[in-house]
């Protein structure tokens, strides 16, 4: 059976959650802290520390770029999903950019802000360091007088992806392909603190949404 380890409020791990729900295949979940990667680097042999990892058996799966989508074609060959339809060659792989970088940043940087409230008290000092070491000084208070501001520039970013639900349940037609969940794990990110809703005039955003949280591969 796939395992998937993971940090429960990492996007990119919601992501691979949430394909493996789609395949409506048995899988098991291993939650670590986020401040110990040290299970992921011994079945990686040493060779890598983030998440998500999933195990297959003998299997090890993870990434070796941030361009790479090896978890997510891994499960997708393994349960013959179709996420990766040939016709949307090229335009997926534009559009995961998007959702991976200008996406995820403000849906990081919006769950931060609240990360008291969900990263356990024993680990929150080495947590604030890591983003302070990336960000600098004091990021999360610099994020939470941004709020409003990194709030508009996600809703300016998420009108591209309410336009393209104009005419089409999913993004690029009538079934999810990967980067539906791509941006399904990103906005699970943001909404996982539960202080923020998609913004109330993506109507078609939120439906979508809907249908996201209970699709399942036919
Ligand atoms: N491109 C990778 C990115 C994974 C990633 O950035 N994971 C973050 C957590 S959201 C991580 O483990 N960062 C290293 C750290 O926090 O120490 C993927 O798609 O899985």
């Amino acid at each position: 059976m796939v395992e998937l380890i993971q940090i429960e409020w990492c996007g990119f791990c919601v992501v691979q959650r949430k394909i493996l729900e789609y395949s409506g295949k048995p899988f098991k979940i291993k939650n670590i802290p986020t401040t110990d990667r040290s299970y992921i680097w011994k079945i990686t042999r040493n060779r890598y520390h983030q998440v998500p990892v999933i195990k297959d058996g003998k299997n090890v799966i993870f990434e070796t770029s941030n361009e790479s989508q090896i978890i997510a074609k891994y499960i997708d060959v393994k349960f013959n999903l179709g996420l990766f339809p040939r016709k949307f060659g090229g335009l997926q792989n534009l559009i995961w950019r998007h959702i991976e970088n200008d996406v995820e940043i403000i849906c990081a940087k919006l769950n931060d802000i609240y990360f008291e409230e969900f990263v356990p008290k024993n680990e929150s000092l080495l947590y604030l360091r890591h983003k302070e070491r990336k960000y600098g000084i004091g990021c999360i208070e610099e994020w939470k007088m941004e709020q409003q501001a990194l709030l508009m520039e996600l809703e300016k970013w998420l009108w591209y992806y309410e336009q393209m639900l104009f005419e089409k349940d999913f993004l690029l037609g009538e079934k999810p392909v990967f980067i539906d969940f791509d941006l399904y794990g990103m906005l699970g990110m943001f909404l996982y603190t539960n202080h923020y809703k998609l913004p109330s005039a993506y109507n078609r955003l939120i439906e979508w949404h809907k249908r996201m949280e209970t699709v399942k591969f036919v």
